[in-house]
């Protein structure tokens, strides 16, 4: 088990856009393994490769209560979207930082699986969106940019104010 370091807003490499995963291999495997154990010990409903710093197209979600219900989507797709929903967002980059983004309301994803194994799932709800947050990740965006820069310019002095009060 291995609990990886998740990089913190406004940290640069957030914004790095993730490449295409070309062999499910035994490196890729361990890679997963690792993303699920720091995103359950964090905790978070989702994480995605970016977010520890490693820019491959990956991300690991679990968003049930009892937390034993991991998705796992390599190269993940969205090929279909309906409606538009409002929902308050967390992220473990920005930690303390909530806010409301509008997304789809449902959405159908095709990925490969930890066994390189193609599937489609449609997904509706919390899934939905923590889906579509955790793609941005691999896009290089992060939530607090579908803000306003008036908005944007109080997270970062925020974050700024809780960084030196822990230090
Ligand atoms: O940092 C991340 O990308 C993970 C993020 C996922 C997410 C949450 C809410 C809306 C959209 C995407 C988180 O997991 S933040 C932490 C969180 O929401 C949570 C933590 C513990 C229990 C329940 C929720
Ligand atoms: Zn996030």
């Amino acid at each position: 088990m291995a609990i990886l370091k998740i990089l913190q807003y406004p940290d640069k490499r957030l914004h790095t856009v993730a490449t295409p995963v070309t062999e499910v291999n035994a490196q890729i495997c361990t890679l997963i393994q690792d993303m699920a154990d720091t995103m359950y010990a964090a905790p978070g409903i989702g994480l995605a490769a970016t977010q520890v710093d490693v820019h491959k197209r990956i991300i690991v979600l679990d968003v049930s209560e009892t937390q034993d219900q991991l998705y796992v989507f390599i190269n993940p797709k969205i090929v279909s979207r309906d409606g538009v929903h409002e929902f308050e967002e967390g992220c473990l980059s920005v930690p303390g930082i909530f806010g409301k983004v509008t997304r789809a309301e449902s959405i159908t994803v095709t990925a490969l699986n930890a066994q390189g194994e193609s599937f489609t799932l449609d997904a509706k709800g919390l899934l939905a969106v923590c889906i579509q947050h955790e793609m941005d990740h691999l896009e290089g965006k992060v939530f607090v940019e579908y803000w306003s820069q008036f908005k944007q310019s109080r997270v970062l002095a925020k974050l700024k104010k809780n960084q030196r009060n822990t230090m």
